[in-house]
């Protein structure tokens, strides 16, 4: 689900490339979700990377799982991908000679664990290894450019995956730019990072892919140097009367402006 967003409108407007495909660790076609809200499996806690947890699917959202680990609350769901290396079948743990943790914040005492446990396995209805898919492999090397468009995870709101933009590059890391957040939720990761998908991905899921925000960034001349300045003219409106030379950068307190895109359907 595009909502009313259009790349095709969108790419135009603002001139710039769509990342190619092969850049990303990501399955070609995105992976088949199979899963069912209820299904439980084995999840490496995210907030304690070394255990690995029971966790329920609570929700589903193209090809990645809304997960909540089994003894923890509500307010720390995590999304993965179908074909995460960080989810698997109940059973994979103990077979490889682990065992299975609380999660981080586990509600009950530590001592209750082994009895939750029992009690949270028992008639459960476990996801089956065959709706697992196989981590994709990364790509040799990172292949991004400056300017190059994607899909991406806020990972402030892990829920949404949004349009951005490449705005640097720093050896195997990507600097993802979310357009139209003026930089609020821009982050580093690696070119081989799960939470960036080329664009089109969310059209191919079913996903719903949010439209660009609309904070405008003004255009580098007239913006303070530590300011955002990675998107291109097109979507950057440039005042029709300029402030006099002297007084020009960004007045002080907050702008109030909203620009609407071009690229609506
Ligand atoms: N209510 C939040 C949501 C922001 C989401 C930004 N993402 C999509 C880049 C806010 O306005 O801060």
């Amino acid at each position: 689900y595009q909502g009313h967003f259009s790349w095709e409108k969108y790419l135009k407007e603002t001139g710039a490339t769509a990342a190619p495909s092969s850049c990303f660790k990501q399955s070609p076609t995105p992976p088949l979700n199979e899963f069912k809200v209820g299904m439980k499996l084995e999840a490496q806690d995210p907030r304690n990377t070394t255990s690995t947890c029971i966790a329920t699917v609570v929700g589903l959202t193209g090809s990645r799982l809304r997960l909540r680990l089994d003894g923890s609350d509500n307010k720390n769901d995590f999304w993965r991908l179908v074909d995460s290396s960080e989810i698997q079948p109940i059973g994979s743990c103990e077979k490889s000679g682990g065992m299975l943790q609380p999660p981080l914040g586990f509600r009950l005492n530590a001592s209750s664990w082994p009895m939750f446990l029992l009690k949270t396995l028992n008639g459960a209805e476990m996801a089956p290894s065959r709706i697992f898919h196989k981590e994709p492999p990364a790509p040799e090397q990172n292949s991004f450019q400056v300017g190059m468009k994607l899909e991406a995870v806020d990972r402030k709101n892990p829920h949404f995956i949004c349009p951005a933009t490449v705005g640097a590059l720093r050896g195997v890391e990507v600097l993802v730019t979310f357009d139209g957040w003026r930089g609020a939720f821009d982050y580093y990761c690696r070119y081989d990072s799960r939470d960036i998908f080329p664009v089109g991905w969310c059209s191919l899921t079913g996903d719903n892919l949010q439209p660009p925000g609309t904070k405008a960034v003004l255009p580098k001349s007239l913006g303070t140097p530590t300011e955002g300045s990675v998107e291109t003219p097109a979507m950057n409106p440039t005042p029709t009367v300029g402030r006099p030379p002297g007084q020009r950068g960004r007045k002080p307190g907050r702008r109030k402006t909203k620009i609407t895109g071009p690229w609506s359907q």
